[in-house]
């Protein structure tokens, strides 16, 4: 279809969805006076709004559509289990099969790292919820280790953890912190490993990889070590703008948190089912995570589902030591929301879509986007597997950026959107997150698309005499 969709009528749709829809992260009014875009249909990793406008969608709708729309096995898959058991709660002894299928195969392809394993899974409906119950099972493993004073969990400015009262507070994002009296208490936050924003003058990556994770030990010896219970942070920070800490950054977070006993968290909501080139991201960087948070592409996006795979170090103590847990959600183990994501995990291993990210598409990208580095405006391209982050500088050479007030971020993805490409911009920075199905060919017109976005906007700059 490209053109107008004549079922739908945009201007009601419109007027209802300012009159009632109140929309998330969104000036409501604003938005109330500009009119949402509709979309209307998607296919593969395209996708239409209701004028027959068709956009490709390089951010796998948020973070989470890795084998792409349509796919007929995740609807038919849908559609089995709710005409079988569309649903029962898991709270009273009972199970469902999907549940206990999907546990069993997480546990499988999450791989052990130094004898320590992930054989149990708790469920939710999303990557907030999950990290609420990562709270609740990190205090509750401390007070059951005789260590009720352990609790001060640690994340990262500009991390970003979901948007519930735990979710918004584990995070760093200083926006969420502004509103509804946040962080929560015991909640503390360490900087993150921006390279660009926070090397010093002539240091070297690698250098400022091992001071960024020394501040969390500093963080743990201000605080006292006695009192702090966890750290939390993305393998690649993903909504911070593709945040990709250098290669020295884990390996130094792991002598910390293992010489002060804490637990890590590793927040796979983005980064997990393949977008690494991995089943999990841990294991490209080699850390070892004690509390594992999934969401998003679990399901491909195509129905909510998030959990938690806990580590062997707190599920013995939660199991053996821990009588009733007092926390869940009814969603949890949602039979329906399981089969699409056994569905959707069935598709991710017959297309051998991990491999190919990591042998053939994530290098691709990267090749793709060393390329586009070379723009006049990028002052910085850097990949990781399939996620990538373009640096937009008003000087490349003394890296200069744009004064308040020019949001060159906007200005591109007005761009981006007026021809048919979705990209997201933080900041100054454009990022990128495609569909896991695409191939090199896909990636190179998702790169032209780029060019030639990147190219209106310094058109744009240089006309305005703001470059
Ligand atoms: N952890 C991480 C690492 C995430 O990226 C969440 C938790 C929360 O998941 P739920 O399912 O509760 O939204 C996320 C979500 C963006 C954007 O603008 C990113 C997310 C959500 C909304 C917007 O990039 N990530």
């Amino acid at each position: 279809m490209n053109a107008p969709d004549k079922a739908i009528d945009i201007e009601t749709i419109q007027a209802q969805d300012a009159a009632h829809f109140l929309h998330p992260f969104t000036d409501f009014k604003d938005l109330a006076s500009r009119g949402s875009k509709v979309i209307v249909k998607a296919e593969g990793f395209y996708v239409w709004d209701a004028e027959g406008n068709k956009m490709l969608d390089a951010m796998s709708g948020l973070w989470c559509v890795n084998v792409g729309y349509g796919r007929e096995e995740l609807a038919n898959a849908a559609r089995n289990q709710m005409m079988k058991l569309p649903y029962y709660n898991s709270f009273f002894q009972t199970t469902n099969v999907p549940a206990v299928e999907l546990a069993t195969r997480l546990a499988k392809l999450a791989p052990a790292v130094d004898g320590r394993t992930f054989e149990h899974v708790f469920y939710s409906s999303s990557g907030s919820e999950s990290n609420d119950s990562n709270v609740r099972m990190v205090r509750r493993y401390w007070d059951l280790m005789g260590q009720p004073q352990r609790k001060v969990i640690i994340g990262r400015v500009n991390g970003y953890h979901g948007s519930t009262m735990a979710g918004a507070s584990l995070g760093g994002m200083s926006g969420m912190h502004a509103q509804g009296d946040l962080p929560i208490p015991n909640i503390k936050h360490i900087d993150q490993p921006y390279f660009f924003d926070k090397a010093l003058p002539g240091e070297l990556e690698a250098d400022f990889g091992v001071r960024a994770a020394g501040w969390l030990e500093a963080k743990i010896v201000e605080l006292g070590a006695d009192t702090v219970a966890a750290f939390i942070a993305e393998p690649v920070q993903g909504a911070g703008g593709v945040i990709i800490a250098p290669d020295t950054y884990w390996p130094e977070i792991q002598r910390i948190v293992d010489k002060y006993g804490i637990l890590l968290i590793s927040d796979e909501v983005i980064c997990a089912f393949g977008r690494l080139g991995h089943w999990f991201a841990y294991e490209k960087f080699g850390y070892k995570p004690d509390l594992i948070t999934f969401a998003k592409a679990v399901t491909s996006g195509y129905i909510p589902l998030g959990g938690v795979m806990v580590g062997d170090r707190v599920a013995k103590v939660l199991i053996e030591q821990g009588g009733e847990f007092n926390h869940g959600y009814t969603y949890s183990g949602h039979p329906v929301a399981c089969a699409v994501a056994l569905a959707n995990l069935d598709v991710m291993e017959q297309e051998g879509l991990v491999d190919r990210v990591r042998t053939e598409t994530g290098p691709y990208l990267a090749q793709v986007f060393a390329q586009l580095g070379e723009h006049p405006l990028v002052g910085q391209a850097e990949t990781c597997g399939m996620m990538g982050a373009l640096l937009l500088l008003k000087n490349k050479t003394t890296g200069e950026v744009f004064p308040e007030g020019v949001d060159v971020g906007m200005m591109c993805r007005t761009h981006c959107f007026d021809n048919g490409l979705i990209m997201r911009a933080v900041g100054n920075r454009m990022i990128v997150a495609p569909p896991l199905i695409m191939r090199s060919a896909d990636i190179d017109e998702l790169a032209q698309r780029i060019k030639l976005v990147l190219d209106k906007t310094l058109e744009q700059l240089r006309a305005t005499g703001q470059i």
